[in-house]
C-alpha cells in the first residue's frame, strides 16, 4: 500500500508536551498523523535504540509507517519501515544499498538540484524545507515557495513540506501538490498535540475547522 504522507510527524523528545515521547507519538496519531518519523538528537545509540523500539509498539498498534531519522543502523535493528537522511548524511546511493528496495527512503533537499539527484539515487520522497522560519533546527536552510513549487512541477515521488509549519500556513500546500505536511514543534510541542494534528490535518485538505 502506498504510504499517506498527509500529516508527517517529525520527534522532539526536548519539546514535547508531555511526559514520554511514546505518549505523544499516541496523541499525534489519534490526531491524525499518518506517519511518524523519530528524530533524535544528541542521545545514545543504546537509548535511541530503545527509543525506538518503545515507538515502534505505538505505530505498529494503529499500523502507521515508522521512519528513523538520520541511523540506518538502528532502522534496520527494529524492523522499522523505513529510514530518513540529509545532504550531509551517508550518500543517498549507499543508504539504498544498504536497506534493499522494500524500506522507504526519505531525503531531505532545498534545491531541484538535489531533488533530481536524490531520486535519481533511490530516494522515495522528499522533504523540503524549511519552507519557513523554524526555531526548532537552527541550522536550518531555507527554500522559497517559488523554488518548492519548481520542485513539485519537475519531481514525481512525494514531497513533505517543512520547517515552520503551522496553523498559520498549513493550508497552502494542498493546492500546490505538496503531499504533506512534515511537523515538529506545532504538534510535538502542543499542549492539546491531538487536537493541534486534527486542526493541521483539516487545514491541509482545506478545510477550516470550526
Ligand atoms: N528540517 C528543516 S526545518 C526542520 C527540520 C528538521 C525543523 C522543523 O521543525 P518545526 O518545529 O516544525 O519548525
Ligand atoms: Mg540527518
Amino acid at each position: 500500500m502506498k504510504p499517506d504522507y498527509s500529516l508527517y510527524l517529525v520527534t522532539d523528545r526536548v519539546r514535547m508536551s508531555t511526559k514520554t515521547l511514546s505518549e505523544a507519538v499516541e496523541q499525534a496519531i489519534i490526531g491524525g498523523c499518518t506517519m511518524i518519523q523519530l528524530r533524535e538528537k544528541n542521545i545514545s545509540t543504546l537509548d535511541y535504540y530503545n527509543l525506538a523500539l518503545d515507538i515502534k509498539k505505538i505505530t505498529d498498534k494503529y499500523n502507521i509507517p515508522l521512519i528513523i531519522n538520520d541511523r540506518i543502523d538502528i532502522a534496520m535493528a527494529v524492523g522499522a519501515d523505513g529510514v530518513h537522511i540529509g545532504q550531509k548524511d551517508i550518500p543517498v546511493n549507499v543508504a539504498r544499498k544498504i536497506i534493499g528496495e522494500k524500506m522507504l527512503l526519505g531525503v531531505s533537499v532545498i534545491s531541484v538540484k538535489e531533488a533530481v539527484k536524490a531520486v535519481k539515487d533511490g530516494a522515495d520522497y522528499l522533504g523540503v524545507g524549511a519552507i519557513f522560519p523554524t526555531k526548532t533546527k537552527s541550522d536550518a536552510d531555507f527554500v522559497s515557495i517559488e523554488e518548492l513549487k519548481n520542485i513539485r512541477q519537475i519531481i514525481h515521488v512525494p514531497i513533505v513540506v517543512i520547517g515552520g509549519v503551522s496553523t498559520e500556513n498549513a493550508m497552502l500546500f494542498g493546492s500546490m501538490g505538496i503531499d504533506g505536511l512534515a511537523v515538529i514543534s506545532a504538534i510535538i510541542a502542543q499542549k492539546e498535540i491531538k487536537q493541534a494534528a486534527e486542526t493541521l490535518k483539516l487545514l491541509f485538505y482545506g478545510k477550516y475547522p470550526q
